[in-house]
């Protein structure tokens, strides 16, 4: 059994559907989040704390919003900012900008408490060079649980709300002349950020 440790139903229910064999479990863990300019250390530290915290195989889901005209904002800070400026706030900062290119970003870190086999991915040996970083200790005394990394991409326009599917940014951003909340969730996974993210996971992990 396989859990997806998130506060946001939005993210299982795209989960659920591209996995489909009802083999995913939810688990409302807030678990404690670092902060970093990447998606990638903040999922993988994630990874370790759910999987200390469940005891069980778990995904961790880390997704943003990066708007090309503000520099990648608000990226790993998506969440914060939904809450505090809103998805209005976002969508009227982006409207006076002349590019209004953007992406969203979604990186699935696995933990079960194995070792994995050394990856070819190099988000992968990324985190592992950040912990060889955090010092000798960190390798011996205290070396990290391995974590598996999976990152998806999608690029976009920041456009005016439409459709009232889907969630988060959904509405303000538009993909191949389509808004993500004008998308069911079978259609979004098709081309998303997550639905990316899902299927080199669901790739690896039959694999396993
Ligand atoms: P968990 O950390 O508990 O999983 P969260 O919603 O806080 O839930 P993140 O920290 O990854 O998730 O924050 C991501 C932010 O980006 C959050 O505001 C989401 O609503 C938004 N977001 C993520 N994926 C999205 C998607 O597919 N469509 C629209 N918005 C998305
Ligand atoms: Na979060």
């Amino acid at each position: 059994m396989l859990t997806y440790v998130t506060t946001n139903p939005g993210k299982v229910r795209e989960a659920e559907s591209y996995l489909r064999d009802g083999s995913v479990k939810r688990l409302e863990y807030d678990y404690p989040e670092i902060q970093s300019p990447d998606l990638a250390p903040i999922a993988a530290h994630g990874a370790r704390e759910a999987y200390r915290h469940a005891g069980d195989p778990v995904l961790v889901d880390d997704a943003g919003l990066f708007i090309e005209g503000l520099d990648g904002f608000p990226g790993p800070y998506s969440s914060y900012v939904e809450d505090t400026l809103g998805v209005e706030g976002v969508h009227a900062i982006a409207s006076d900008l002349d590019d209004r290119r953007a992406s969203f970003r979604c990186v699935l870190a696995y933990c079960d408490g194995d070792d994995f086999d050394a990856s070819p991915d190099p988000i992968d040996r990324e985190d592992r060079n950040a912990a060889a970083a955090a010092g000798p200790d960190a390798e011996t005394a205290d070396r990290p649980l391995p974590v598996k990394l999976f990152e998806g991409y999608v690029p976009g326009t920041i456009v005016s709300p439409r459709g009232d599917g889907g969630f988060g940014y959904d509405p303000i951003f538009e993909h191949d002349g389509t808004t993500f909340a004008e998308m069911d969730t079978e259609r979004k996974n098709a081309v998303s950020h997550r639905g990316r993210a899902l299927a080199k996971f669901a790739e690896w992990f039959a694999e396993r």
